[in-house]
């Protein structure tokens, strides 16, 4: 199997379970160079996703923020560019929290990352937003938040794309997700379903909608 390894302290979990279980033939694509790093010293195979032909059968990942519709939050560590593109890339897209990161509705911050050419032209229009003090993302991109209302994810997201200057945001649709585990307090695993079915790819697929 083709696996996504998405990026955060729930992956550094993932990453010595999936190891564990020496699973020959099993191709990794990471979201990070700390998981790719972290992949290889466990002797996980980690190759690029165009190594792997562009298209993976699982990725797996942590979130931020988890709503009652599968709306996501993710890029809390800066990673979530590679993360959506390795995410839509996955026939199966499956998300790992813990259950504070299950929320009523999304809020703020929502994690951007931007393009260095005219930032300050580009935090403007998206105001109000705020670049955070760390280093730039291995694409060369600048993290900043969004730190408006998020009262409508789509029409959020809608905006957030079309603003020039916009590289990624955090903002992951339902559509994007196949299932989310939630580990509860005492343990149990709760399995909350996402509109990614392979039904609703084969329809994205072919441009109809379902
Ligand atoms: O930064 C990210 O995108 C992470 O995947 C984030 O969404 C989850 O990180 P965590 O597992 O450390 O909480």
């Amino acid at each position: 199997m083709r696996v996504g390894l998405g990026t955060g302290s729930t992956v550094a979990h993932l990453l010595p379970a999936l190891a564990e279980r020496g699973l020959p033939g099993l191709r990794c694509v990471a979201t990070s160079p700390a998981t790719e790093q972290a992949a290889r010293e466990l002797g996980l195979a980690v190759e690029t996703l165009e190594e792997a032909g562009g298209e993976l059968d699982i990725a797996i990942d942590g979130a931020d923020q988890v709503d009652p519709r599968g709306w996501l939050v993710k890029g809390g560590g800066g990673a979530h560019t590679r993360e959506k593109i390795v995410a839509a890339a996955a026939r199966s897209f499956v998300v790992i929290v813990s259950a504070e990161k299950t929320v009523p509705a999304i809020a703020p911050p929502v994690p951007l990352e931007l393009l260095a050419f005219g930032v300050g032209s580009t935090l403007a229009h998206l105001a109000p937003a705020r670049l955070r003090d760390v280093p730039p993302s291995p694409n060369g991109g600048l993290i900043a938040d969004y730190l408006g209302p998020v009262a409508d994810p789509a029409a959020l997201s809608v905006r957030l794309q079309a603003t020039p200057g916009l590289i990624g945001h955090g903002l992951f649709p339902p559509e994007m997700v196949s299932f989310v585990l939630v580990g509860l307090e005492d343990g149990s695993v709760q399995r909350r379903e996402g509109a990614k079915t392979p039904a609703a790819r084969a329809d994205a697929a072919s441009g109809r909608s379902s």
